[in-house]
């Protein structure tokens, strides 16, 4: 019996990829939804370690920074790779996949109406590393034969991707191929389907 709570705010954001986790391995969650107000009252940020959401509970286990909270998970529901030399190409590319997150995040909350169109002109630079991981690879994962946080945490980026411009991956066999593997999972799928993942926006401003 697990016992994970995700308090966080309303939108998908730093989150997504860990409720796509968390789906695809079965397990349950409480969610703890902050609303502006709330966090602007300060109580709740001081109490938090860097001062930030989201805050990760694990039956007593309290984590912040949601790269953290992605790999303890991996490491708690054996998706960090089969081996400790493939833990360690998964936290490689994971990290990878993080310089992807932070520029859109930057680009979404900073720079939307300038930058977004020479950020998506900038995308197949990105996108080709991630591409020839999986030519490489083979398995249809990043790493290894099994799915690992690496491979949630990229899938969410890429979906984030596919709205911002739809046509992102065409140039990109392999990627669009992983993304309707994962999008194919049958947990992912209900999870994907569902009203608590519609609801959400991507991100906070409104801009997607
Ligand atoms: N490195 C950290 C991590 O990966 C970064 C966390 C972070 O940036 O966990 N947290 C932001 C919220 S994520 C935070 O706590 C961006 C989504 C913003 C949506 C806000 C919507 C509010 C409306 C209800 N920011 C608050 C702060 O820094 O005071």
């Amino acid at each position: 019996m697990t016992g994970f709570t995700i308090t966080y705010f309303a939108v998908r954001g730093r989150c997504g990829a860990m409720r796509i986790m968390l789906s695809d391995q079965g397990q349950e969650w409480k969610e703890v939804v902050v609303t502006f107000d709330e966090w602007m009252k300060g109580d709740l940020k001081k109490t938090c370690v860097f001062g930030q959401l989201p805050k990760f509970e694990d039956n007593g286990l309290i984590l912040y920074q949601s790269n953290a909270i992605l790999r303890h998970l991996g490491r708690k529901l054996g998706a960090n790779g089969e081996t400790e030399r493939e833990a360690s190409l998964v936290d490689m590319v994971a990290e990878g996949v993080e310089e992807i997150r932070t520029k859109y995040l930057k680009m979404i909350y900073q720079e939307y109406e300038t930058g977004k169109d020479a950020y998506i002109k900038d995308l197949p630079n990105h996108f080709c590393k991630f591409e020839a991981i999986l030519v490489k690879n083979q398995s249809g994962f990043l790493v290894g034969n099994s799915i690992s946080y690496a491979d949630y945490s990229l899938f969410e980026v890429l979906l984030n991707h596919q709205v911002l411009s739809p046509t992102c991956l065409d140039s990109f066999p392999s990627l669009k191929k992983f993304v309707e593997m994962m999008s194919a999972r049958p947990k992912i799928k209900t999870f994907l389907q569902s009203d608590a993942y519609k609801k959400l926006p991507i991100n906070g401003n409104g801009k997607q």
